[in-house]
């Protein structure tokens, strides 16, 4: 594509992305001004950075860096993979533990990963499933924008908008922490924010099906996460996140 045409097609996508944002977002929030400012940096971002991956252009302001790529897996092949891993998929409800106390969430998880690669978070041991062929599919889509080989995938089932996850970030002691997190999503389109762990700026972002959104490192490091809840009638969503165990010897 020619620079100009990919430019206008820059800001096309852009201008439709700041509609629907502005439509969507859950009233009452304090984030609204800043998703708004966040899209005007992002423009900011892609009109002056201007080349082939300008899609893909860093989203955070600072200390990080993520890249958004909407349609990693194609829209017809959503809805099929979609129930395939409802299907395939041991799902089990989460139990994290919270104040010293097992509390078991609403949303399911499986943790899929090579042999050996297990892997502990809020005080739970997690051992491996196997990785299924719809799931080897979408590791390897997702390998080529990330540039990195996953050995791990933490998947998460949100029955709907009542269902999220707090602020947190992945920085546990078994993840390569040089590695990026590959988050894909499938179902229902959810907002999701990163803050900034010491200024507290907020930037949020739809999450689409068939989506992947990387987060290279230091990201983990300086922002925290969450996959916030909506009021609004939403239907199931599942995410997947690809890891980077580190080896144990
Ligand atoms: O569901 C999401 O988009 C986020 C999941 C997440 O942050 C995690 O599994 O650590
Ligand atoms: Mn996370």
């Amino acid at each position: 594509m020619e620079c100009g045409n990919l430019k206008c097609f820059v800001i096309v996508r852009l201008i439709l992305r700041i509609t629907k944002n502005y439509k969507e977002y859950d009233t009452g929030k304090a984030i609204q001004t800043v998703d708004l400012m966040q899209n005007g940096y992002m423009m900011q971002t892609l009109l002056f950075n201007s080349c082939e991956s300008s899609i893909c252009a860093n989203l955070l302001p600072k200390n990080g860096c993520i890249n958004y790529y909407p349609e990693l897996i194609s829209p017809i092949h959503c809805s099929r993979l979609f129930d395939q891993l409802k299907q395939n998929i041991a799902w089990q409800f989460d139990e994290i533990q919270m104040f010293g106390k097992k509390i078991v969430t609403q949303r399911k998880v499986a943790w899929v990963a090579d042999p050996n690669c297990s892997y502990t978070y809020s005080g739970v041991k997690k051992h491996p499933d196997h990785w299924t062929p719809a799931l080897l599919d979408i590791k390897s889509k997702v390998e080529k924008v990330a540039g990195c080989q996953f050995n791990a995938c933490l998947l998460n089932l949100y029955h709907n908008g009542s269902e999220g996850m707090g602020w947190h970030s992945d920085d546990e002691k078994e993840l390569d922490c040089n590695a990026p997190i590959a988050s894909v999503s499938l179902g229902a389109t959810r907002k999701f924010a990163f803050k900034h762990k010491l200024d507290k700026t907020i930037y949020s972002l739809f999450l689409e099906s068939g989506s992947a959104l990387i987060m290279h490192a230091p990201t983990q490091r300086f922002w925290n996460h969450s996959l916030l809840k909506t009021k609004r009638l939403v239907l199931p969503r599942i995410n997947l996140t690809f890891r980077v165990i580190r080896s144990k010897e």
